[in-house]
């Protein structure tokens, strides 16, 4: 598809014209075009995405575009994400219904898909840096977690199904390969993308010269790249949730790909506590601390949904070929310790790639508005610094931080230090 002569990115004069005819847009904004209203809002890093009104209703147009948006056409980027976002789409919808926006419409040559426009909701990673907290954050996304890990794995698939997705996925090349370099690799060393606060500069240079990191890094890299265990939506960041006060859904999933079931978890996480090392820049109101202790709550629900949603899924859906019913309950052997052992060796995982995500936000390309919205240098380093310690430690440290009550104590002794 990437070399089709026919794709054309939209603009907001040819989308009517391009798309009015079709069926199932009609139905949702209106046939008569001329009433369609039409904005592009997009500001993510990589594609297109325009609100779409008519007499009828709204929808969400989004395109992938040839190149990484954020760079521009000297980087190219294939089309073939947005076919990706779809299947995942989908999948997710499947696993967890209602999690996501509902798909209208898919194009694949024009890597277009069409979705439902969701109003109120704004993108979650805002709403942490005003300190509005939203209700049921936590389950909604401990829940997707858990019910997108469990039911794109082999403990649930048919191991056909889950063969066959796995493969699906694989192709995924591109998108794999910009979290490769820039989540796993360059901010390890002076990679040429890379940028950060120039204040930090000692504490870069020693964190790039901390061999055992290194290891331990790239170690969590080999589980990322060949532990193919289930469909991750694979850039899950506070920018990837939508929400109102009270409900919360989660978009774009075009880097999935088939990885470790904590990588989700982790990356999730990694964006709340960069919220948390944040907020201090944000506000000056008295109230500082108690959406900071909101925040380290939702943490540690967030983990505790995904374990009492997998535990459940363990109990009522374990019909594949990993850990099967026939050699545990079958036989009168209780399942439990495995089932602790599988949830220990996610959390683990989930630690280890919170950290990365921690540091790839304030050293390589992709930064997050968290920080990059404090304008001076000097408010923003120090709380930079505790992200980038707490990073560290959550690598190193993944083994011995055995639960959430120990994760909050390392975040909350890490925010008492000074680090410049
Ligand atoms: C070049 S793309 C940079 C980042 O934006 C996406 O949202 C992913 O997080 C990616 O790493
Ligand atoms: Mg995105």
């Amino acid at each position: 598809m990437d070399s089709s002569p026919s794709y054309a990115p939209l603009n907001p004069q040819s989308l009517q014209q391009r798309l009015s005819h079709i069926e199932p847009i009609a139905q949702r904004v209106g046939s008569d075009e001329q009433a369609w209203k039409v904005k592009e809002v997009g500001d993510g890093n990589l594609n297109l995405v325009f609100i779409v009104s008519g007499s009828i209703g709204t929808v969400i147009v989004k395109q992938a575009l040839p190149y990484v948006r954020l760079v521009g056409d000297s980087w190219p980027l294939p089309l073939y994400r947005a076919f990706f976002e779809y299947h995942a789409l989908t999948r997710q919808e499947e696993r967890d219904p209602g999690s996501v926006p509902e798909v209208f419409y898919f194009d694949e040559e024009q890597a277009i898909i069409v979705m439902e426009f969701l109003s109120p909701h704004t993108i979650l990673r805002n709403k942490l840096i005003a300190g509005e907290p939203v209700r049921g954050v936590a389950e909604t996304l401990g829940v997707f977690c858990a019910r997108t890990a469990f039911r794109g794995s082999d403990l649930s698939l048919s191991a056909a199904k889950r063969k066959a997705d796995a493969a699906l996925f694989l192709g995924n090349v591109a998108l794999c390969e910009i979290t490769e370099d820039l989540v796993f690799t360059d901010p390890y060393y002076d990679a040429k993308m890379n940028h950060h606060n120039e204040l930090l500069d000692n504490l870069v240079t020693e964190l790039r010269s901390d061999i055992a990191l290194k290891t331990q890094v790239q170690h969590m890299m080999v589980r990322f790249s060949s532990s193919a265990q289930t469909l991750c939506h694979g850039d899950l960041h506070t920018g990837s949730v939508m929400c109102t006060d009270s409900e919360t859904r989660v978009i774009d999933p075009e880097f999935a790909f088939y990885g470790p079931m904590g990588f989700d978890l982790g990356m999730l996480l990694a964006n709340f506590l960069m919220a948390f090392f944040s907020q201090k820049a944000h506000t000056t109101s008295d109230s500082v601390e108690q959406f900071e202790s909101w925040i380290l709550d939702t943490v540690d629900a967030i983990v505790q949904h995904f374990n009492a949603e997998f535990t459940s899924l363990w109990n009522s859906e374990r019909t594949g070929i990993l850990y099967p019913k026939a050699l545990f309950e079958d036989q009168q052997h209780a399942s439990v310790d495995a089932l602790n052992e599988v949830l220990r060796s996610i959390w683990e995982d989930a630690l280890g790639f919170a950290g990365i995500e921690m540091h790839r936000r304030t050293l390589s390309l992709a930064h997050n508005a968290d920080f990059e919205s404090i304008e001076d240098k000097h408010v923003r380093a120090p709380l930079e610094a505790r992200n980038i310690v707490a990073g560290k430690r959550l690598i190193m440290e993944r083994q011995s931080i055995t639960d959430t009550a120990a994760l909050v104590q390392l975040i909350k002794q890490t925010q008492a230090e000074s680090y410049l």
